[in-house]
């Protein structure tokens, strides 16, 4: 008999396209003189731990893939185009070709459709995979060499309300940790998004110039230090709970319903969240952290 397929790692994964400009990857047009080390530097490190995990394929949740009639998944095994930041295209040209995990994204698919979501495979080749997706996974694996699923943001909160984004997307986390289990495969999660989202309006005039950079306000950061306060304790359920009050005050990009459908997905762990680094970017909270259920691998990061 096949093995049971697990979860072996979560992610909280932020995609400012800021990051990968200030890389310099060959894959990206622009060029940049640096910039947002904290982040890059904490990225590096997790990329170091993910090269010692043995996994079959990465499951990213993204923002930026909104759909307003259910969640779709990425549905063909190889996607190649040219990703520009709609926002920042001074800072992000990307050309990509990612092979997508189809089978498990079908899989996903089925279990999500028999616990009642509406569900949608994207099968159409000149889709453009959006930047969040990108960013997160170029970050985390910049050799590219495992198979991704996209999973799209399903508008629930704008629809009715946080409290049924909440239900929504643990209903879809749970649907996908059944199928990755009866999968047989080895799994990361991704949860693709910043923390408090107040943005300033206009860019430095040399977007990678630190001198400028900081949290929009006391009170974003006060919000940020708390969520990261109870992900370090291990509480993940006050996380989500919490979540409605925390997505209003801080615009946070938490809204999209990435970070419930991974905790959902993970069983809300009890132990303690790796930390690699927080900064902002442009005036946004961002966090990198990861949920490691192996007790024997689990680290005491920063
Ligand atoms: O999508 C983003 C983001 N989440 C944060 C900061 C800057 C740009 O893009
Ligand atoms: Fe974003």
């Amino acid at each position: 008999m096949m093995s049971k397929g697990e979860i072996v790692l979560g992610c909280l994964a932020p995609h400012p396209p800021h990051l990968v400009y200030a890389d310099n990857p060959p894959q990206n047009e622009a060029y940049s003189e640096g910039g947002w080390e904290t982040l890059r530097w904490g990225y590096a490190r997790l990329a170091r731990k993910l090269k010692k995990i043995d996994y079959d394929a990465i499951v990213i949740f993204t923002p930026h893939w909104q759909t307003y009639i259910g969640t779709h998944f990425l549905g063909l095994p190889e996607f190649k185009s040219k990703s520009v930041d709609p926002i920042f295209p001074n800072l992000f040209r990307f050309n990509y070709d990612l092979k997508v995990d189809v089978d498990l994204a079908e899989k996903m698919r089925e279990a999500a459709d028999e616990a009642g979501i509406i569900t949608k495979m994207m099968t159409n080749p000149d889709f453009r995979v959006d930047y969040g997706t990108i960013t997160s996974c170029h970050l985390l694996n910049p050799d590219w060499d495992k198979p991704i699923v996209t999973i799209s943001s399903n508008r629930s909160a704008d629809y009715y309300s946080p409290e049924v984004m909440i239900e929504q997307a643990s209903a879809l986390g749970r649907a996908c940790a059944k199928a990755i289990e009866e999968s047989g495969k080895r799994v990361v999660l991704v949860s693709s998004h910043s923390l408090s989202h107040r943005h300033f309006v206009t860019e430095a005039p040399l977007p990678e110039d630190m001198s400028l950079e900081h949290i929009y306000n006391h009170s974003q950061y006060v919000w940020d230090m708390k969520i990261i306060d109870l992900m370090r304790q291990g509480k993940s359920r006050e996380v989500i709970d919490i979540m409605p009050e925390y997505t209003e005050q801080t615009i946070a990009e938490t809204e999209g319903g990435g970070l419930i459908w991974m905790m959902a997905a993970m069983g809300h762990p009890d132990y303690s969240a790796e930390i690699y680094g927080y900064q902002s970017v442009i005036g946004t909270g961002n966090l990198i952290a990861s949920w490691d259920p192996n007790d024997e691998t689990r680290e005491y990061v920063l």
